[in-house]
């Protein structure tokens, strides 16, 4: 089965998509999500100018192949564009497979190993109130499991903090906004909104929260020692992990179970945050960590360590992506959770999907390939609208990180 055309589609259903079509001389076609919030073009031109004219009259059936042919071949290994770019050959060739093989994906992967994938969702307000509601909205929509952020007073534009409804999307103007950060406020003020949340809705509910990278070590130690009365899912990016070494700080500290992965590309990012148990779930996920064929691998070194999965799943991660993660979720032995932050109607009908919301669990259906598709007449209704993402100053103006 030869590839006989593949072709990048940028659509702004909302927000900005990128999506790459891979055609086969069998008729048959796939999709793989390319897209990386605010540097979209970057992906668009390495798979233009540099990887489309490799796939033509490949054996699309040779997936690993074609992989190591991308990520050894090119020289220049690794980094969030490169991996992007292979994960959108990578899942749109396990598209075509799983569609020749007349199978779901998760059925060629291996079978699913659970009847659904358990999700969290991402609940936020401006302060403690207005986040404690919004987290009874999703527990009335059958989520079991729920990120809390709020607005910290006296902070202007806390991360995690939508503009209201459901989708929630960081990357808000042409040039990034700017934002101001205090740590002192912070670390004061997220226990005060977990105690009031399992006041409020007992100890069943699963919480979790995003730090989104704004601690240093001994900081997020301290936030992690100061969360475990309220016991949460996890913490997630609690300091950077550029410096995988600094999580053995944070590790000796705090019980709080420890969740990182949704900016790394590859199994070297978290080879030591692993094999050290310096984690407890890792967050990489198909768009860029390489596709199915490389977070296989991320998972199946995390499984000797006990540490499993939870895919990252914002709503800049797109339907085709959100598709194949959850073929991998029902498949892979050392599950642990799905982000699930759905996208707006636009998105949805841009992108018709098998995958069901049910009761708190996600399944990607059984239709076959990976079950996301796209609407091309629809798509090109909504041209590219360049956003970037916010970034943060302290009080005193230094750059921090977002
Ligand atoms: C999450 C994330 C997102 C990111 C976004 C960046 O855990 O959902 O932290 O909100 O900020 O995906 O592009
Ligand atoms: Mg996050």
């Amino acid at each position: 089965m030869r590839i006989i055309a593949a072709k990048v589609i940028v659509t702004c259903p909302g927000r900005n998509f990128v999506t790459l079509k891979i055609e086969t001389d069998q008729g048959l076609h796939g999709i793989g999500d390319a897209t990386l919030n605010g540097r979209e073009k970057a992906v668009v031109a390495y798979l233009e100018e540099h990887v489309i004219p490799l796939l033509i009259g490949r054996d699309a059936h040779r997936i690993e192949d074609i992989w190591q042919y991308l990520y050894r071949g090119a020289y220049w290994r690794r980094g969030p564009v490169t991996m992007s770019a292979i994960a959108a050959v990578d899942t749109a060739l396990w598209d075509i497979k799983a569609k020749a093989a007349g199978m779901p994906l998760y059925q060629l992967l291996g079978g699913a190993s659970r009847d659904g994938v358990l999700v969290y969702g991402h609940a936020n307000g401006a302060d403690i109130e207005e986040t404690v509601d919004a987290v009874g909205r999703y527990q009335d929509m059958g989520y079991k499991a729920i990120r809390a952020q709020s607005g910290v007073p006296g902070v202007k534009g806390a991360y995690g903090v939508g503009k209201g409804g459901l989708y929630y999307e960081p990357a808000d103007s042409t040039l990034p906004s700017e934002t101001v950060w205090t740590t002192s406020t912070y670390l004061d003020h997220a226990p005060k909104l977990f105690e009031r949340l399992r006041a409020t809705y007992g100890p069943e509910i699963e919480l979790l929260h995003d730090v989104h990278h704004r601690l240093t070590p001994i900081e997020a130690a301290r936030l992690g020692k100061s969360l475990e009365p309220f016991r949460l899912f996890w913490m997630e990016d609690c300091t950077p992990a550029e410096n995988q070494d600094a999580f053995r700080l944070v590790r000796q500290h705090t019980t709080t179970p420890l969740a990182v992965g949704e900016i790394f590309n590859s199994i070297h990012d978290c080879r030591t945050l692993i094999e050290e148990q310096l984690i407890d779930y890792i967050r990489t996920t198909v768009v860029h960590a390489g596709g199915i064929t490389h977070l296989r691998q991320i998972a199946g070194l995390a499984a000797l360590y006990q540490v499993r999965t939870g895919c990252h799943g914002a709503t800049d991660l797109s339907p085709a992506c959100m598709g194949a993660a959850l073929h991998f979720d029902l498949w892979v032995p050392n599950f642990g959770i799905q982000e699930y932050m759905r996208h707006s109607e636009e998105t949805d009908a841009v992108f018709p999907h098998a995958y069901t919301f049910n009761d708190g669990y996600l399944h990607p259906g059984e239709a076959v390939g990976h079950g996301v598709d796209i609407d091309e007449a629809l798509a090109t209704k909504y041209p590219y609208d360049p956003k970037q993402l916010p970034v943060a100053r302290l009080t005193d103006g230094s750059i921090w990180n977002w």
